[in-house]
């Protein structure tokens, strides 16, 4: 093994003296002894579609070598001599795979390798496979944010977790595993990598997004909604709070002569299935809204606009950003019973961000 190494060390070395040698991306990420074993050429046949690099060696040079030291390609297509030079084609794709691509082709021979796992797909999550490395006789180089011998693993806790790794990545879906290994499986989130100053915002989708009508109840509480998360268990939501340094859920409700609040009307429910009493963007256990931190009320008496319990469009909404306690899982209201009597809710999405 050390012999084939070092041969390619010098083949290598050969190569950059020729000025041949071609970088690739690739080749940066994989390195380490290459071993490939060729079949007999094939006389007559061409591999089309899939070459890559496209040489012209002289006759003496042996194409296959220049195969080993493209860490893509696993088959050559080798031309006719012409004044002392042929033209060796490297292809990253081969005639099992792509046996219709295998083409007569007169003057050409077209060589295979005997052995390629790539085939069996064995890099998850959309890593890339390359043949002949290591004693599995393939490597997986891994997407960004998955590790592991076949990329099984996923490498970031949260969003802010990934941004960190890599301050260039972009928003979009991610598998993230809060827990670390083991535990609670991976899943999916959104990343909004631009939000929050770009520190990377995990955020969670649920079903109750959209602006709700609450009509036809009286009596505290009469009124219900479970919020039902996507894609992820209020395990995984746990997880992913106690790693993040922020979490916030934006909370609305619009009413017309609908108490929110006062006499025990209304409140939410957090992650624990304790009863909340106090609105977004007030301080945790205040029993106001966010007017009643400030006295702007539109009745002073009250900690709540709604609590007026005015014949009056009016509303509360806020921040809630109590990580203990957070997602809200229901949602409950009273007091809209009345002919004119209603709401509507509005719960945003989960978002959390920073690292804990
Ligand atoms: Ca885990
Ligand atoms: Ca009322």
């Amino acid at each position: 093994m050390a012999g084939r190494c070092f041969l390619g060390l010098v083949l290598l070395l050969v190569c950059v003296f020729w000025g041949a040698w071609l970088s690739h991306i690739t080749n940066a990420q994989v390195d380490g002894c290459r071993r490939l074993k060729f079949l007999p050429p094939d006389d007559g046949q061409y591999l089309a579609e899939h070459v890559f690099l496209n040489l012209t060696i002289g006759i003496y040079t042996p194409c296959h070598h220049r195969c080993v030291m493209e860490s893509r390609c696993v088959s050559i297509n080798i031309g006719p001599p012409v004044n002392d030079k042929v033209v060796c084609e490297l292809s990253d794709s081969d005639h099992i795979l792509h046996p219709q691509h295998l083409k007569p082709r007169q003057g050409w021979s077209y060589r295979g390798i005997t052995e390629n796992p790539c085939v069996s797909n064995p890099c998850l999550n959309n890593g890339t496979c390359f043949t002949g490395y290591t004693s599995k006789k393939y490597l997986c180089v891994c997407t960004f944010g998955f590790k592991g011998e076949n990329c099984e693993k996923a490498t970031a806790l949260s969003c802010s977790d990934l941004k960190n790794g890599d301050p260039t990545v972009s928003s979009g879906n991610y598998v993230i595993d809060p827990d670390g290994e083991g535990g609670l499986v991976p899943f999916t989130v959104y990343c909004d990598m631009t939000d929050k100053n770009g520190v990377g915002v995990t955020v969670i989708s649920h079903d109750s997004e959209s602006r709700t009508h609450v009509k036809g109840c009286d009596g505290a509480g009469c009124y219900s909604r479970h919020i039902h998360y996507t894609g992820a268990s209020l395990f995984h939501l746990a997880s992913l709070t106690s790693v993040s340094s922020h979490c916030e859920q934006f909370i609305k409700y619009e009413c017309y002569a609908s108490m929110l609040l006062r006499t025990g009307q209304g409140w939410w429910v957090s992650r624990d299935y304790s009863n909340m009493t106090y609105w977004g963007g007030a301080s945790p256990g205040s029993g106001k809204c966010a007017c009643g931190m400030n006295n702007t009320c539109a009745d002073p008496k009250y900690g709540c606009n709604c609590d007026a319990n005015h014949k009056a469009r009016r509303e509360d909404s806020g921040l809630l950003t109590d990580k203990t306690k957070l997602p809200v899982t229901q949602l409950f209201f009273g007091d809209n019973g009345g002919r004119k009597e209603h709401g509507y809710h509005t719960l945003g999405k989960f978002k959390c961000y920073g690292t804990a």
